[in-house]
C-alpha cells in the first residue's frame, strides 16, 4: 500500500515539475523581445486611448507600464495591441498579447472556459444606461420597447438581456463593435439609450458633441469587477501582473508615491522597506530584481496616482473613487501585504 503512494506521489511532483517547468516561459520571452505585448482597447478614454502621437494613456494602459516597470526597470517598455471586446480573448489564448489590460469583467465563465486567468481588479464597476435628456426619461425601468446601442462580445449584452428579462420588459439591441461607432450611433439617434459599464458610459459622454445633452440614469445593474488577464499556464507571470497591481495599492496605503519615493529609501517602516525591496523577500518571489515595486511607483505612481491622473477628479471623466477607495477608506480596494 505505502509502495503505490509513493509511485502515486512521484508521478505527481514529476506532473507539477513539468508544470512549473512551462512557468516563467512568458518572462523569459519577454525579456529576450525586450518589451511587454499588452492588449488595450481600441480607444476609450481615461482607460486606454492613444494620442495622435500614438501614445497610449489611462488606468488600464497604467497597469501594463506597471508590469514592464517591474520586469525592466521602465515603464516605457510597452507596445499596444488595440482590441474589440470580440477579438480580445482570442489574442491572449493566442500568445499575440502577453497580457490584456483592457476594462475586462472577470466572471466564472471567462476565468473558467477560455483557459485564462484574471490577475486582479483594477476597476471596480457596474453597468449603468446613458439616455438623451430629451427622451423625458428618469429610470431604466421607463425604457420598455427602447432601442440600445451595445457593444458585441461584452458582458453588457448578457446583462440587458437579463435585466430586461427579469423586469418583463422588451428592448431591441443594435450591436457595434468598438466604441467610437457606440457612440456616434446614439449621437446620431440611432438608439433610445446606450449601455456599458457606467465608468464607460462617463468616458463616451465626453467625445459627445454636447455632453450636456446626455444623462447616466441612477441603475446601476451588475457588477463589472475590471481587471488584467494573463493565459493560464505560467504561474510565474500570473504573479508579476498580479503583484504590480498589488504594489500600487500597497503603495497608496502607505503613504509612498512617484514624488517621495525616493525619500521613502530611508524609510525606516518595516512595510515601506519591503514593499521598495530593501528588506524581506525584495525581488525573489517573483523571479524580479529587488526594486521591482520600486519601479513602478517610480515610473506610474501608486494607485491614486494613476486613478486621479486617468479617471478620477485631476481627468475631464471626474470619477469619485466611491468603491475603488481602498478598503480602509470606504472602498473595495484591498492588496494583500507585501512580507
Ligand atoms: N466590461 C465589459 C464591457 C467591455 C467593453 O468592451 N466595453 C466597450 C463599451 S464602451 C468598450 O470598452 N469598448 C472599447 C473599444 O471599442 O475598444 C466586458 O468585459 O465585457
Amino acid at each position: 500500500m505505502k509502495k503505490i503512494y509513493a509511485i502515486a506521489s512521484a508521478v505527481a511532483l514529476a506532473t507539477a515539475f513539468s508544470t512549473t517547468a512551462q512557468a516563467g516561459a512568458t518572462l523569459d520571452s519577454v525579456k529576450k523581445k525586450g518589451f511587454v505585448q499588452c492588449g488595450v482597447s481600441t480607444g476609450l478614454a481615461g482607460f486606454s486611448s492613444a494620442d495622435d502621437k500614438g501614445n497610449w494613456a489611462g488606468l488600464d494602459v497604467d497597469i501594463c507600464r506597471a508590469v514592464a516597470a517591474a520586469v525592466f526597470g521602465s515603464a516605457d517598455k510597452v507596445k499596444y495591441s488595440p482590441l474589440t471586446a470580440k477579438e480580445r480573448f482570442t489574442a491572449l489564448q493566442s500568445g499575440e498579447v502577453d497580457m490584456l489590460s483592457r476594462n475586462t469583467t472577470w466572471t466564472l465563465t471567462r476565468d473558467t472556459s477560455l483557459g485564462l486567468n484574471f490577475a486582479g481588479v483594477n476597476y471596480y464597476d457596474g453597468q449603468g444606461f446613458l439616455v438623451a435628456k430629451d427622451l423625458g426619461v428618469k429610470s431604466a425601468l421607463e425604457l420598455d420597447g427602447a432601442s440600445f446601442c451595445i457593444q458585441a462580445g461584452t458582458t453588457t449584452e448578457l446583462n440587458l438581456a437579463d435585466y430586461f428579462r427579469a423586469n418583463k420588459m422588451s428592448y431591441t439591441p443594435i450591436t457595434f463593435d468598438k466604441s467610437d461607432e457606440t457612440v456616434k450611433a446614439f449621437e446620431a439617434g440611432r438608439c433610445d439609450a446606450l449601455t456599458s459599464d457606467q465608468s464607460q458610459l462617463y468616458a463616451l459622454r465626453i467625445q459627445l458633441k454636447d455632453p450636456g445633452s446626455a444623462m447616466v440614469l441612477p441603475e446601476v445593474i451588475s457588477k463589472e469587477p475590471l481587471g488584467p488577464v494573463v493565459a493560464q499556464g505560467d504561474d510565474e507571470w500570473f504573479n508579476i501582473v498580479r503583484w504590480s497591481l498589488h504594489a500600487m495599492l500597497n503603495a497608496e496605503e502607505l503613504g509612498v508615491n512617484s514624488g517621495n519615493v525616493a525619500k521613502m529609501m530611508e524609510s525606516k517602516d518595516p512595510n515601506i522597506r519591503r514593499l521598495l525591496g530593501l528588506e524581506g523577500i525584495k525581488g525573489k518571489g517573483l523571479g524580479l530584481q529587488d526594486g521591482w515595486a520600486a519601479s513602478i511607483i517610480k515610473d506610474v505612481g501608486n494607485y491614486s496616482e494613476a486613478f486621479e491622473r486617468n479617471v478620477g477628479m485631476s481627468s475631464p471623466l471626474k470619477i469619485a473613487r466611491g468603491q475603488n477607495a481602498l478598503w480602509n477608506k470606504g472602498g473595495l480596494q484591498y492588496a494583500p501585504p507585501i512580507r
